[in-house]
């Protein structure tokens, strides 16, 4: 009896509370791409806020680069079981990004340079949730992990994370992007497991 209690004891104490159910802690930085990694210059990179006003928010690098940037400490979890806890970026908050953007619409749609594309609620993306990332580890986001620049919304599962990020269409209602349409849950919230529907 006091072997199970010991054993059953250590493992709970052993297990991080920052891991959601189902996930495993990894050390490296798994590069998950449905595709070959698309070269995007800064040059000719743009981010665009389209709305069914059809106003369009558009940032150039530049653009971006002049906003406040936030430096973001946050635990990131794949789908596929990995955790990886206390991640370092830098990036532009969406927050800032929506400041002056006008929208009855409560979905979005984010698409990807090479045409990723993964539904989020605009509820996900605002009050210091998500931001476009730019900086991983004190070095500028590698292509293979979605560099120049890739959405971040650590709060759901990193398959929202759009990497090589391109902008984001306000949508009326909740449609499934990429990996949705293929099985993957239209939310993703990782404590609540909502792996697949
Ligand atoms: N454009 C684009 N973004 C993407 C993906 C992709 O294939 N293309 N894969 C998603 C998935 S499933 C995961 S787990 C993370 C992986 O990010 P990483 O390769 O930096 O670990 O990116 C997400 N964003
Ligand atoms: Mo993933």
């Amino acid at each position: 009896m006091s072997f199970i209690t010991r054993g059953f004891g250590g493992r709970s104490r052993d297990r991080d509370e920052r891991l959601p159910p189902g996930q495993t802690l990894v050390h490296d930085f798994p590069v998950l791409s449905a595709g070959p990694t698309p070269e995007v210059d800064t040059a000719d990179w743009a981010f665009t806020i389209h709305t069914e006003t059809g106003v369009d928010h558009r940032w150039t690098w530049d653009d971006l680069m002049a906003l406040p940037i936030e430096d973001v400490s946050t635990d990131i979890h794949c789908v596929t079981h990995w955790s990886k806890l206390g991640t370092s970026w830098r990036g532009i908050a969406l927050d800032t990004l929506f400041a002056d953007v006008e929208t009855g619409y409560d979905y979005t749609m984010a698409h990807s340079y090479g045409g990723y594309t993964t539904n989020v609620p605009l509820d996900d993306l605002l009050d210091g949730k998500a931001w476009v990332a730019f900086e991983f580890d004190g070095e500028p986001l590698p292509a293979e992990h979605g560099g120049p620049a890739r959405l971040i919304v650590p709060h759901l599962y990193f398959w929202k994370s759009a990497k090589w990020v391109r902008g984001l269409d306000m949508i009326e209602r909740d449609e499934p992007g990429f990996w949705e349409q293929n099985g993957y849950h239209l939310r993703g919230d990782p404590w609540k497991e909502e792996r697949y529907w």
